[in-house]
């Protein structure tokens, strides 16, 4: 029922000060009109992003990475970013056991010249002084790209495979909830979720976890995969090339990159050092990119 006129009359001439010794004045505003931008805004990106060119589930430093590397690649195409937590950024925004610098060893610190994160030099690697400096510039540069949308509180509870022409099982697009919705099933009764088709999805759940190795997992509970690899042991010079060297199309229609393909492979763990993360999320906007145009 629509609000009565008078109450969403346009209001007159803002008049508005910013005065910090007692008469700061904001321009008037209807509730109404608060809930209205938001829920216009986010319901059509839904909307239009029910069908999108590459679904990527998970927004740490992986997906991130393979979200600019992509997006800024080939504007064309429309990239969906799907985040469990309210806050994006996964364990990227500390370096180990709660301390705040980051090392990223070369030749990743290209990537922090790419997107503009300063640094410290010490030969074969870099350090960031802070985690948080990388992980929220890298969103700043994804957030800021128009044909990238990132839905965050968001999860990805399952995947959509279709058989293709050769009768093989292919992804073809993601499951989503609300993430506290799909913290909740056993709790309600069955709250349906929505879809996302795309033709190519990257996942980059990390570590397996609550919500960890999400595709991983789920392609061996489907059958299209017949065992998990088990990440193994820290060897930082055997894990970062494995990881970034093994970046690919899994199964049909999915790219699995950072540690969740360290959980799929059995490869080696890294521990607090994030230029296999990098590598592996451009690695796979090279994949996700081939697919499309093959
Ligand atoms: O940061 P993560 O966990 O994963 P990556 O692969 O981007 O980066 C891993 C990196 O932080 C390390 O673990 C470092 C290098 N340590 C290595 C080591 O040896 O210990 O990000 C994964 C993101 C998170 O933000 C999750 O919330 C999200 O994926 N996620 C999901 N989002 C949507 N739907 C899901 N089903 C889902 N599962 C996880």
């Amino acid at each position: 029922m629509e609000a009565p006129a008078s109450t969403l009359k346009s209001v007159g001439k803002a008049d508005v000060q910013e005065d910090y010794h007692g008469s700061y004045r904001f321009a008037p505003i209807e509730e109404a009109q608060v809930s209205r931008a938001m829920i216009k805004r986010y319901f059509d990106t839904m909307y239009e992003r029910a069908v999108s060119d590459v679904v990527i589930v998970g927004a740490g430093s992986a997906g991130l990475s393979c979200a600019y590397s992509l997006a800024t690649r080939r504007p064309d195409l429309k990239v969906t970013i799907i985040e469990a937590n309210v806050a994006p950024g996964g364990g990227a925004w500390l370096g180990g056991q709660l301390m705040t610098a980051m090392v990223i060893r070369k030749p990743a610190d290209n990537f922090l010249r790419e997107i503009g994160v300063p640094y410290e030099d010490e030969g074969n690697f870099v350090v960031v002084k802070h985690a948080a400096l990388f992980t929220s510039t890298l969103l700043s540069r994804v957030l800021a790209l128009p044909n990238v949308v990132l839905m965050n509180a968001t999860s990805v509870e399952d995947l959509i495979v279709r058989t293709d022409f050769e009768n093989k099982e292919r992804v073809s697009g993601v499951v989503t909830n609300w993430t506290l919705v799909a913290l909740n099933h056993d709790t309600q009764s069955c709250m349906d979720p929505c879809t996302i088709t795309a033709p190519v999805v990257v996942s980059t759940t990390g570590h397996d976890g609550p919500m960890g190795a999400f595709s991983a997992k789920r392609l061996i509970s489907m059958g299209l995969n017949k065992e998990l690899g088990n990440m193994r042991g820290l060897d930082m010079n055997r894990s970062e090339p494995a990881i970034v060297n093994g970046t690919r199309e899994v199964v049909p229609g999915l790219v699995m990159a950072g540690m969740e393909l360290a959980e799929h492979d059995g490869s080696n763990r890294m521990g607090p050092t994030f230029g296999g993360m990098i590598g592996s999320g451009i690695k796979a906007a090279h994949e996700a990119i081939r697919m499309l145009d093959a």
